[in-house]
């Protein structure tokens, strides 16, 4: 009979199109909306399972984002398994910088640009075998989403956390655009690199500072990471001091304890300058100069502070520059003052003076001065415009449009203009997880009942590097919606899990270091399943795992071995030596050093599938995929080597355990070899029984001469059996060879320890 060899090609387009047929990803939201609707019950059977969206660049998807998909990926289909319904969407961060510098570079209409590649990556999740909702997808740049981020707008501006404010700006001189604090990073355009400029522009901002404490205090409740948390505490920077009068000029401390050894106060200025100005110090009564210095920074605090050489670092290093006093001085307790409580977080800024981004909604009336846009005229379109590219005036190329900004004001019909900036990417994707499940419904941004039914988000996956801004803001608007009674929740995701950023031959992936991986090509040569196994294998989700291709290569040819399992199974022969050749990965540890003869029970193998089972659903509750791989592989050593062994209920087991990280092998086994009709994906995820797992085994020392030589498994009852245990040991290999031309005078036998012969 011949053999159908594995090809992987042909089985995961073939399931591709099967699921795609029957919608095993396409949760019916209504419906689940129905029976979610008490929150009770919904606790218990919806899984919002959500991979931070991608924006679509032109290279396409890389070997990172498969490796944190598929990390997203095979908790959805685990958590499918164990009776969740799975809403799993994706969609595409598709506004901003990156497509826009792209379709500048190629002198394409970014529009186009962007439905380019938002298909190819379409076409690369889809052949990654992820479960993803199709019928559920979200593009930030098309109206039917930035109509609602232009609402959003507006709701922010109705409850008075919109306003437009002169403020001294960071400006990428090469991205021609302002930032916000959080892009800059040293100084640096976060994007660019570029050193970045301070510019006085009219920008608008989002009023995050209020709810500062709410961000604070929300983080206690929520299923996140030390680290991650820690991230947010630094950034929104609570810090409790007072703040001192020094004649006229304010200051804020959070040491007034050291008032007595103030020698000067210093307000922000452009250079370092003593201002010929003196005031008093309240707790000594002396005369204290005023200087202006660069490194007091004008948005923080007062603006000013009382410089205390001798205790703070930077106050001494001016002092000591510009030849002021040094106190020293023990510090002494004191009410001077009032208590004040400071932030570093900053308002966001969200104008941005470029082209590909939603139009901010407002507009600027002569007599009424700034008016939103009537929700009923949503979306304001972007206007598709040739002289797109930033010029670096402060303002955007919408600003040479005057069909775009010449307009009635709604209020009294007088003349009028449109605000000419664009909204930052980040606030687009501040919300898209509460659109998703509502994609399709157009009269709302999102459903309320769906809503209630589906948020928040149970798992969200994403990189580390989101910490502060994205996560942030997608907090904050949150809240605020919850502030508006639009939703009933305030915190958007229970859970957040940080992958780690994969690297290449030991250095970070970057186009510019040309080390950029495409899956395509693995997923052309080696099919996707063996693919998500390798990048699963690599190391921990949550570590920085090395894409070297070597060792895929043993990847494929551990598919293959358990591709000749099933079907060897299926035509009813047993397994070869050769088919039984250990895979080359380096995972099989313990099972070698076992070794059981043909005599062994069928409970053996029962035993380890049972703990297998155990370490794999442990492991995959961890995000320790690679460790839960090692696992299913130390079993299918175990199968190889006893083939006989095998019942159909161990490789049910096995296809249901492979299910989440080989999708499409584990639905080609399920059917064509175990004969299902229905999907291994709608399987319920095996359970384990924990009194076969303890495994009632003992070594038994194998000794010739008194000598230890080797050892070798059996079960409690088979250990106390002489003629068993002599009959094995005579069959281990090395013993073999020991005993090889010799004769044996005597077998002392220990019952359930050692054998020994001697010859
Ligand atoms: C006296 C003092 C003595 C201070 C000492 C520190 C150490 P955090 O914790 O970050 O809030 N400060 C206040 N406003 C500032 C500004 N606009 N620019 C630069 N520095 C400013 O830091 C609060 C401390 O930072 C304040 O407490 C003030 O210096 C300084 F041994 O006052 B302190
Ligand atoms: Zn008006």
């Amino acid at each position: 009979m011949t053999k159908q060899k594995y090809n992987p090609n042909e089985i995961e387009k073939k399931w591709q199109k099967v699921w795609e047929k029957e919608g095993i990803y396409f949760p019916d939201i209504n419906k689940a909306s129905d029976k979610f609707y008490d929150r009770g019950s919904q606790t218990l059977k919806k899984f919002y399972n959500l991979w931070m969206f991608p924006y679509p660049s032109a290279e396409g998807l890389h070997a990172g984002h498969a490796f944190a998909s598929t990390g997203s990926d095979i908790y959805g289909r685990y958590m499918r398994m164990n009776g969740k319904t799975v809403f799993q969407p994706i969609g595409y961060d598709s506004f901003g910088i990156h497509s826009e510098n792209y379709a500048i570079k190629i002198n394409e209409d970014p529009y186009e640009v962007v439905k380019r590649t938002t298909k190819h990556y379409e076409e690369q999740m889809r052949s990654l075998g992820h479960g993803y909702d199709w019928t559920k997808t979200v593009t930030t740049s098309d109206p039917d989403y930035y109509k609602w981020t232009q609402w959003l707008f507006i709701k922010m501006w109705k409850k008075g956390l919109a306003y437009k404010k002169k403020a001294e700006v960071n400006f990428c001189p090469s991205c021609k655009t302002v930032l916000a604090d959080e892009q800059v990073i040293d100084g640096a355009c976060e994007r660019c690199q570029s050193v970045v400029d301070k510019k006085d522009l009219e920008q608008w901002f989002f009023k995050i500072t209020d709810y500062a404490d709410r961000l604070l205090a929300g983080l206690d409740n929520i299923d996140w990471s030390r680290k991650v948390k820690i991230a947010q505490r630094n950034w929104i920077g609570k810090s409790e001091g007072r703040i001192i009068k020094f004649g006229d000029i304010k200051v804020f401390t959070t040491l007034p304890d050291t008032i007595n050894a103030v020698t000067f106060v210093a307000i922000s200025g452009q250079k370092d300058q003593f201002t010929g100005k003196y005031v008093i110090n309240p707790a000594t009564n002396k005369k204290i100069p005023v200087w202006e210095a660069i490194y007091v920074l004008k948005d923080y605090g007062t603006g000013a502070i009382m410089g205390v050489p001798a205790y703070d670092d930077r106050d001494r290093e001016f002092a000591t520059k510009y030849h002021i006093d040094i106190l020293e001085l023990e510090p002494k307790e004191n009410d001077i003052g009032k208590k004040h409580t400071n932030y570093h977080l900053r308002d966001w800024l969200v104008s941005r003076q470029r082209y590909w981004g939603a139009p901010i909604p407002m507009l600027n009336c002569k007599d009424c001065g700034w008016v939103s846009v009537p929700e009923e005229d949503l979306p304001i379109l972007l206007p598709s415009i040739s002289d797109y590219k930033p010029e670096g005036t402060g303002k955007g190329p919408l600003a040479n449009h005057p069909d775009f900004f010449k307009v009635k004001c709604p209020n009294c019909g007088g003349e009028a203009e449109r605000e000419t900036d664009v909204m930052d990417t980040f606030v687009d994707s501040s919300w898209y997880f509460l659109r998703y499940p509502s994609v399709g419904i157009d009269n709302c941004a999102f459903d309320s009942k769906i809503t209630k039914a589906w948020l928040p988000v149970n798992l969200y996956f994403g990189g580390a590097e989101h910490s502060v801004l994205h996560l942030m803001y997608a907090r904050f608007v949150t809240m605020v919606l919850h502030d508006l009674k639009l939703i009933d929740f305030d915190e958007p995701f229970s859970k957040f899990f940080a992958h780690g950023l994969m690297i290449k031959d030991g250095a970070k992936m970057s186009k510019s270091r040309g080390n950029v991986i495409n899956p395509d090509e693995y997923v052309e040569k080696y099919g996707a399943d063996t693919l998500r196994l390798y990048l699963m294998f690599m190391g921990p989700m949550d570590g920085s795992p090395d894409f070297r291709d070597t060792g895929i290569e043993g990847m494929y040819r551990f598919i293959e071995k358990l591709w000749r399992i099933f079907t060897n199974s299926r035509h009813g022969s047993s397994l070869s030596t050769a088919d039984a050749a250990p895979v080359d990965t380096g995972a099989i540890t313990k099972v070698d050093s076992l070794m059981f003869s043909n005599s062994i029970d069928q409970n053996f193998v029962d035993i380890k599938m049972h703990q297998t089972i155990k370490k794999v659903t442990e492991e995959i509750q961890e995000f320790k995929y690679n460790t839960a791989i090692s696992a299913i592989m130390e079993l299918v050593n175990i199968f190889t080597k006893y083939p006989s062994q095998i019942s159909v209920s161990n490789l049910k087991s096995l296809a249901l355990l492979l299910a989440p990280f080989t999708p499409y092998l584990a639905e080609e086994l399920w059917h064509e070899t175990l004969g299902n009709t229905d999907s291994v994906h709608a399987q319920t995820w095996p359970k384990y029984d924990d009194s076969k797992i303890t495994s009632d085994t003992v070594t038994i020392v194998i000794q010739i001469n008194g000598k230890c030589r080797s050892q070798f498994t059996v079960h409690s009852p088979q250990s106390t059996n002489k003629e068993e245990i002599e009959k094995l040991a005579k069959e281990d290999e090395k013993i073999i060879k020991w005993l090889d031309g010799k004769k044996i005078k005597k077998v002392i036998f220990v019952p359930g320890k050692i054998i020994n012969f001697v010859i």
